[in-house]
């Protein structure tokens, strides 16, 4: 296999991203190619205009990830960061103070955005970002695709009683930093999600793929809205490429982030088996043909094979590159033996 494509939210899935590459280029996956390409489409829903910023959590997160610029405690933003600008900004009064914005992520999204008001689409500027992150460790071996170059916002209803309606919609990146998800979203809406159309590259990344992956992002506001996008789904459905997939939720719960309160939201049952049949098997009018699970959760495995779907159950935790590593392969073999 030389070209696989990847589904990819933020942090679940940029670790995801370093095992898989690590795998590939060791040769660690059955039937994959030591050069072969890898295409990231990456999820875009999470961005956020701040500050007259345009901010791309997402990208950012795999772009420096890959590129080992990441912060590796936080997960997100840029290692050996000052917060001078975000001081600065909360000594004007200057809302919001709850996403930070490091001095040294600042210079991106002034990139980022300057490009944008030059006209760029987002793809062409997360290339032109890519080449000081990415190209001179993985030359052409990653390609990072937003899932589309329109402007998607994923928003979330939460209960407010001082509203007339009861209730408030708040921006993603409020629910999940001001508020720690610690509230029910009672619904999620992403703006602007049914008008968009996919970036350049993503259809095709999908149809001449060997493989697609959907790593373990979140499903609802990661992978599920890049399944949004009008035509990515399908594209899913009609692609020569097998497609496999890995448990977000093991034991039950996420592993970070907050699976767990956007599954709620749409109804569907917080566990390996519950997502496993929410992206639903290719031969049943869903998006997979794989899906590995947790060996915590092989009692899934039952009804997952019952739905027409290919599992197995092995170690999920993303500990080390290795481990990820391995956790790749186990997809693979699953798909292509
Ligand atoms: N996450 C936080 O918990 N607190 C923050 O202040 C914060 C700021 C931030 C800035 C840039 C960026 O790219 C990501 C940032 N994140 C922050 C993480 C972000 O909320 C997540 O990466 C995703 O959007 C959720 O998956």
């Amino acid at each position: 296999m030389r070209a696989l494509t990847v589904l990819s939210g933020g942090m679940g899935g940029a670790r995801f991203l370093q095992g898989l590459l690590h795998g590939v280029r060791e040769g660690l996956l059955p039937g994959v190619d030591r050069d072969a390409v890898v295409t990231v489409v990456a999820n875009t829903a999470d961005d956020i205009w701040v500050h007259g910023l345009k901010v791309c959590p997402d990208l950012d997160t795999v772009m420096y990830t890959l590129g080992e610029g990441i912060d590796p405690e936080r997960g997100w933003g840029r290692r050996e960061e000052t917060w001078s600008v975000k001081e600065e900004l909360a000594a004007y009064g200057v809302e919001p103070t709850w996403f930070g914005l490091g001095d040294r992520d600042v210079a991106t999204h002034l990139v980022r955005t300057q490009m944008l008001e030059a006209g760029y689409p987002l793809s062409a500027i997360t290339t032109a970002l890519c080449r000081r992150w990415l190209e001179p460790t993985l030359g052409e071996g990653l390609r990072l695709l937003p899932m589309t170059d329109d402007r998607v916002e994923t928003h979330v209803v939460v209960a407010d009683p001082d509203e007339p309606s009861g209730r408030r919609a708040i921006h993603f990146q409020e629910y999940w930093v001001r508020l720690r998800a610690s509230v029910p979203a009672e619904t999620v809406v992403v703006v602007g999600l049914d008008q968009s159309t996919p970036g350049p590259g993503v259809l095709e990344a999908i149809g001449e793929a060997d493989l697609v992956v959907l790593p373990p992002s979140n499903p609802v506001v990661s992978v599920g809205t890049i399944l949004g996008v009008p035509g990515i789904r399908d594209a899913l459905r009609a692609t020569a490429a097998p497609v496999v997939g890995l448990s977000p939720i093991v034991g039950g719960t996420h592993v970070r982030g907050m699976a767990e309160q956007m599954l709620r939201s749409i109804g569907v049952e917080v566990s390996a088996r519950g997502v496993g049949l929410h992206y639903g098997a290719r031969s049943a009018a869903g998006v997979l043909d794989g899906w590995l699970v947790d060996s915590r959760d092989a009692d899934a495995l039952p009804a997952l094979h019952e739905a027409g779907l290919a599992a197995a159950a092995v170690p999920l935790m993303m500990s080390d590159p290795a481990a990820t590593a391995a956790m790749a392969a186990a997809a693979v073999d699953l798909v292509t033996r």
